[in-house]
């Protein structure tokens, strides 16, 4: 249990470099029978993509993903006849009715000035083509589909690319292809990894390239995500969860438990309790325990992994001190579960979503509460956003002034030009002003 200095140093990130889990490393050793760094793997893989398309894409799979998929393309034909059990059909479109309502309040107008100064003003448009990673590999995750695909949808974007890594079969699992289809999708590419990244952003035969590339994957998609921007879009980094619970000592031991486990099943996760109360630490580590042994195989190793090597326990000396330790972290997700979790919204200053209470559990967040469970990691909430309307938007600014607005600001801008060494500027605007407004 940490407290005081030595729990703020274990919250505070270093943006250095990315750490690397050495089961990481190890697997790139096995695999490529030297130890490289991570990013010298995605640049391999990227310039190998870059240079050879498709069959760079066939071979990464084969590698990396131990699948050979006959055709890169999900066939129209399989995404026609794509079926999961009714329920599971109808949660998908729970999920996607109540996204798309939400982000259906979210302002992404533009505005145009008209007056006597003439009109200045922004136009909004939607990107043109977007590319939707979605990671696959251990959890096929459905739900991060909806929770991408849907605020693109919103904003107007008229073309969605769908990459997700193969399963070992080679096939995309099959409810994917039912959220792709209800969403109107009609472009799915079994492609995983730094390689769907690579081929998105420069194209192959196959796959078109993007204008912007959104979706959260593991650290090779996100280093991937990195690299090639610039020559794509993208709309943030978000790589492994991680979730800070502050609890204080009415909080229900069994909740946070819970919450954290939830968050410790994904693979690489981070997660982080706070609480103004050791008692609760204490009840809640007994749960954790109980908890933990009745989860089913392979989620305990995951969660347990999870717990082990990556969970921080903190004893806050208050509630001012716990938020401003969250806020020095700047968690994907904070959770509060506190008397009164309402008053603590105003000092939350830095965090990726935030969940009020014990009704507002962050694994309902990551289906069907309404906003989209893809939300900056790492720490990059202090300067990204969840996924929202506007990554998929750009803005065009408008400048249309009256003749009056010319006479009055020309001459300012005349000066301008001319302490900057640009002439050609300056006679640009003084050609259009009357002799009179003129400079001397
Ligand atoms: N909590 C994950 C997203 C997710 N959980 C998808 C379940 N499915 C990262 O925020
Ligand atoms: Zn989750």
């Amino acid at each position: 249990v940490l407290e005081g200095p030595a729990a703020r140093a274990a919250l505070t990130r270093s943006f250095n470099e990315i750490p690397v889990p050495d089961a990481v490393l190890a697997r790139i050793e096995a695999t490529f029978g030297e130890q490289l760094s991570p990013e010298q793997v995605v640049l391999r893989i990227l310039a190998d993509v870059r240079d050879r398309g498709d069959d760079a894409l066939r071979e990464w799979t084969e590698k990396l993903d131990g699948a050979r998929p006959d055709a890169l393309a999900v066939s129209a034909d399989d995404i026609a006849a794509a079926a999961v059990p009714d329920d599971l059909h109808a949660a998908v479109r729970t999920a996607i009715t109540r996204v798309r309502a939400f982000y259906a309040q979210q302002p992404a107008h533009g505005f145009l000035t008209h007056g006597p100064e003439g009109a200045l003003g922004q136009l909004v448009r939607p990107i043109g083509r977007v590319g939707v990673y979605v990671p696959g590999g251990l959890a096929p995750l459905i739900s991060t589909l909806i929770h991408t695909a849907v605020p693109a949808q919103v904003a107007g974007v008229p073309e969605i690319v769908v990459t997700t890594p193969p399963d070992k079969s080679g096939r995309v699992h099959p409810a994917i292809l039912v959220a792709a289809r209800e969403l109107g999708i009609t472009q799915v590419y079994r492609v995983g990894g730094a390689q769907a990244i690579g081929a998105l952003a420069y194209g192959t035969a196959s796959i078109p390239a993007v204008d912007k590339v959104a979706g959260p994957g593991n650290l090779f998609v996100v280093i991937a995500k990195r690299l090639v921007y610039g020559m794509t879009g993208i709309e943030s980094l978000p790589g492994p969860t991680e979730t800070l619970v502050i609890a204080d000592d009415s909080a229900d031991a069994r909740y946070v438990a819970a919450d954290l486990l939830a968050q410790a099943e994904h693979l690489g996760a981070e997660p982080v309790l706070v609480s103004t109360s050791r008692e609760l630490l204490v009840r809640v580590q007994a749960e954790l325990g109980g908890q933990l042994e009745a989860l089913p195989e392979p989620n305990r190793g995951w969660a347990r992994d999870s717990v082990l090597s990556r969970m921080k326990v903190v004893l806050a000396a208050d509630l001012d001190e716990a938020l401003e330790l969250s806020n020095v972290y700047a968690p994907e997700h904070l959770c509060l579960l506190t008397r009164d979790p309402w008053s603590l919204l105003g000092r939350v200053t830095r965090a990726g979503g935030v969940f009020v209470g014990e009704h507002s559990m962050e694994a309902l967040g990551d289906y069907v509460a309404g906003p989209s469970h893809v939300m900056p990691t790492g720490g990059t909430a202090r300067f990204m956003s969840p996924v929202n309307v506007r990554d998929f938007q750009t803005i065009i600014s408008v400048v249309g002034v009256s003749e009056d607005t010319l006479r009055r600001v020309g001459p300012a801008a005349v000066t301008l030009a001319r302490a900057e060494g640009l002439e050609a500027h300056a006679r640009a605007i003084e050609s259009r002003l009357p002799d009179a407004s003129r400079e001397p």
